[in-house]
């Protein structure tokens, strides 16, 4: 493929948060040189918020890698060629297999915002290895959520923002971070129609709180308080819809019971909220033809966390806001993020697994132990945990001390700087490219991205990468994949056909299938698309798990679904569903939702002894480590210069803390928690209150420029966390509420850091 004229327009998708929202973009050689919305994506309707403007920013990033890396001896890197490179990464992770058992190779990540398509093949690299524990950054913020779904429902669900008559949000802001489609648009057409309400719940005046009927301005950390008498409310005001209940509800009477009793007035108080404005909140609730919630970091990383998910769906589940337009929903899935049914216990800590996923916050401690069972090796794929999981030091400690550990990724990262071998991979517009980040109803969509660019010389995608390891380790043969392919040459029924039969004959075919689909259907797929083979299989399991639902969206089965995938090349829709068949999704017997979580209730009645407060008197304020904000996008922009503000990443803080501790706005402080301490540069504004603060995510990246230089701009948070302050059930990290001390940093006589050019921002090195 060349590069095409700069005048035409060619779909692809933003890569920077899960609504990965269509865009098209126009080249000019290698730049993403002109990006706006794409009007026919089927979910964003040519949406996009300011980040998509940006993405040059990451096409074009330092740090790029261009070869394979090996580590030498003395910690730094040499170039070896791809053919070395796979040699000696399968045989690294072979002989970690043979002496110590696959279970002690750990894989982290397969995939980031908008890149999930390389790590659908990851599953047959590790079942080639016989590897068996894994995680990603999901285990760090919805695992507990997902354990919640699993007890109430079996299924995921989403809320339909677009058309609820009431919209709440727990510890979310989506003006800033989105997280459903067409955001800003639809918080707008909230706020303007006086027939809708929104209730914010979070203890900053949030740009969503600004817009919000409701806001519950919290005292951090104390949700569960507050969601407790919110719920409470609509018990003991009997706002609850029986009806529903009684006709698809278990277990409603020992809920009932555990919040006859809760003193609403009493928790009011210990959340900060005035009484009167919870209960009328909840009566909005109560009486509402149509209520959705999104939950996010705000309670996911912070005290109660799985309560505060258990709370939460009990509002609208209580109040029967279930399959109806507006309302909560389980949805279908292209390929499930979720698999609520894969729990377990880890082989050193014995943390729980959810969902199939390690929790983030042992990793560490499943590393660094000489237990016999200990991770020793390590593949990470798509992710930055030097940098995202929670202290990052103990973090690269860990990560030092595996055997093999290798990194994917397209540039020189935290985690990368660790790696034994670091393999690079092509960008996600020099590749096919895909997320499963299908959550919608009724109509719900999936958008098959093909490459902009030929990958960067050097470069390989992810699909390619995963087949030379799983070649490499020699598990199948050419004698196994020759037939197959010869099918897929006769066509698409030929192959489907001979792929059953050899699936039935040989179990290591359905075992590595997304290894076979690439090597055998792949070479058959138009050019640059070979890595979708794999979208085959996903679409032919889809098309039989929701046979109706796919039909109504025009396809009459799997293969017309693959085919309209491939040719759709701004998203198609894969599956409309009714309302009602909405509680064919809920997984339980008899399609009823299951209400009663006696631990969670346990926890419930424990929250009448308990009393909110984690801070100390060496440690007063809570930091909010991680904040979304219109300038951070995870660690996927490595270039500080793609920011239009907020360059240097401030601390912010409440002028009453800011009066107290002498800080003006473009001071300097110092800021120190129980596990480390960083400098920023501070900015005072009334959102906060008082004992709060607030550190922007995505900061903190080192980056080298062509002479050897490293620059960092603002500060790491997960400097600052503890891998040990996480949630009791799910083991997720308490980011958003991390104690911490604040102190001025000495000026010079003459003033003269006030830094408020950003170039002398804090942290720059
Ligand atoms: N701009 C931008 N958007 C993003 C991302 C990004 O990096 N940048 N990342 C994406 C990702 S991976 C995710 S997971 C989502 C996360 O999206 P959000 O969860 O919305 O993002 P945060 O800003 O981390 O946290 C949400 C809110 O929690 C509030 N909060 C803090 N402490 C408490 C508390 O004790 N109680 C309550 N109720 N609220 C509290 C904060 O004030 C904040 O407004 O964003 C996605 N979108
Ligand atoms: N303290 C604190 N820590 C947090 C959070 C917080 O709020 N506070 N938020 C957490 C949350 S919610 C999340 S989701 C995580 C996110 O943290 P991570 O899981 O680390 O994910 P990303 O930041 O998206 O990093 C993506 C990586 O993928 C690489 N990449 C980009 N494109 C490609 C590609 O095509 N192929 C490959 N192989 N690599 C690619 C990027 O270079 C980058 O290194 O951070 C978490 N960490
Ligand atoms: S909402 Fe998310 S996917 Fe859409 S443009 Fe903004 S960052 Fe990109
Ligand atoms: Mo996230």
């Amino acid at each position: 493929m060349t590069t095409a004229p700069a005048a035409t327009w060619h779909p692809t998708a933003c890569i920077l948060c899960e609504c990965n929202c269509g865009i098209e973009v126009q080249l000019e050689g290698r730049s993403l040189a002109r990006i706006r919305g794409d009007r026919a994506h089927p979910a964003s309707q040519g949406y996009t918020c300011n980040k998509a403007m940006r993405l040059d920013h990451y096409q074009n990033g330092p740090d790029r890698l261009t070869s394979p890396l090996r580590r030498r001896p003395d910690g730094t890197f040499e170039e070896i060629d791809w053919d070395t490179a796979i040699a000696e990464v399968a045989a690294g992770f072979a002989r970690v297999a043979g002496e110590h058992g696959g279970e002690s190779i750990f894989y982290y990540g397969g995939g980031g915002q908008g890149n999930h398509l390389g790590g659908a093949y990851s599953g047959a690299f590790l079942r080639a290895v016989g590897a068996r524990h894994r995680s990603s950054a999901l285990a760090q913020e919805k695992t507990g959520e997902a354990w919640v779904d699993a007890q109430l429902s079996g299924g995921h669900t989403r809320g339909e923002f677009e058309h609820a008559e009431v919209s709440v949000f727990v510890g979310k802001n989506p003006w800033m971070s989105q997280s459903f489609p067409r955001a800003r648009v639809v918080l707008r057409e909230i706020a303007r129609d006086p027939a809708r309400s929104m209730i914010v719940i979070d203890p900053v005046v949030t740009d969503t709180a600004k817009l919000a009927d409701f806001h519950l301005r919290v005292i951090p950390g104390t949700d569960a308080w507050c969601l407790a008498a919110l719920v409470a409310t609509l018990v003991q005001e009997e706002l609850l819809d029986e009806d529903f209940l009684a006709e698809h509800a278990d277990g409603v009477a020992p809920v009932r019971e555990a919040f006859a009793q809760v003193p609403i007035g009493d928790y009011a108080g210990r959340c900060g909220v005035d009484e009167t404005l919870i209960r009328n909140a909840a009566r909005r609730i109560g009486s509402a033809l149509s209520v959705s919630v999104f939950e996010d970091l705000g309670v996911q990383q912070a005290p109660n966390s799985t309560l505060c998910s258990y709370l939460n769906k009990l509002l609208w589940l209580l109040t029967g806001n279930f399959a109806k337009p507006g309302s909560q929903h389980l949805h279908s899935w292209f390929a499930p993020l979720f698999r609520p049914t894969r729990v377990g216990r880890t082989p050193v800590t014995g943390a729980p697994i959810i969902t199939g996923l390690t929790p983030c916050n042992v990793i560490p401690d499943e590393i660094l132990t000489d237990h016999p069972a200990r991770f020793r090796a390590m593949l990470v794929e798509s992710s930055n945990p030097a940098h995202s999981l929670a202290d990052s030091e103990r973090m690269g400690q860990a990560l030092d001390a595996l055997e093999h550990l290798v990194v994917i990724d397209v540039a020189m990262t935290e985690t990368a700087r660790h790696a034994h071998y670091v393999l690079p991979a092509a960008t996600q517009y020099e590749k096919v490219e895909a997320t499963f980040f299908n959550l919608e109803f009724p109509r719900n969509s999936f958008h098959l991205r093909h490459r902009l660019l030929e990958p960067l010389p050097g470069t390989l995608p992810e699909p390619e990468i995963y087949a030379r390891i799983v070649r490499a380790l020699g598990v199948i043969g050419e004698e196994e994949l020759a037939p197959l392919r010869e099918a897929a040459a006769t066509g698409r029924a030929e192959y489907a056909r001979a792929f059953g039969e050899a699936a039935g004959a040989d179990p290591r075919i359905p075992r590595l299938a997304p290894y076979v689909l690439y090597e055998t259907l792949g070479p058959t797929l138009p050019d640059g698309l070979q890595g979708a083979a794999a979208v085959w299989g996903l679409a032919q399991r889809c098309a039989m798990t929701y046979p109706a639902a796919v039909r109504r969206a025009g396809h009459a089965d799997g293969d017309a679904l693959f085919d309209a995938i491939l040719e759709g090349t701004s998203g198609v829709v894969f599956t409309v569903d009714e309302y009602e068949d909405d509680f064919g999704y809920v997984a339980h017997p008899g399609h009823r939702f299951a209400l009663e979580i006696p631990e969670l209730l346990d926890g419930v009645r424990a929250l009448r002894d308990e009393r909110p407060g984690w801070t100390s008197d060496e440690f007063p304020i809570v930091l909010s480590a991680g904040e979304r904000r219109a300038y951070t996008a995870n660690d996927i922009f490595r270039d500080a210069g793609w920011r239009k503000r907020d360059a240097g990443g401030a601390l912010r803080i409440s002028p009453a803390d800011a009066d107290a501790l002498g800080l003006a706005g473009g001071d300097r402080a110092r800021i120190t928690t129980a596990r480390g301490s960083a400098e920023s540069v501070v900015e005072v504004t009334d959102t906060m209150q008082r004992g709060h603060a607030a550190l922007p995510n995505g900061f903190g990246l080192t980056v080298t420029s062509a002479d050897g230089t490293t620059t960092t701009t603002g500060v790491a948070p997960n400097t600052l966390t503890s891998s040990g302050w996480r949630d009791a059930f799910a083991g997720t990290p308490w980011h958003k509420h991390v104690p911490a001390r604040i102190e001025a940093v000495a000026l010079p006589a003459d003033g003269a850091a006030r830094a408020t050019d950003p170039s002398r921002a804090p942290g720059t090195a």
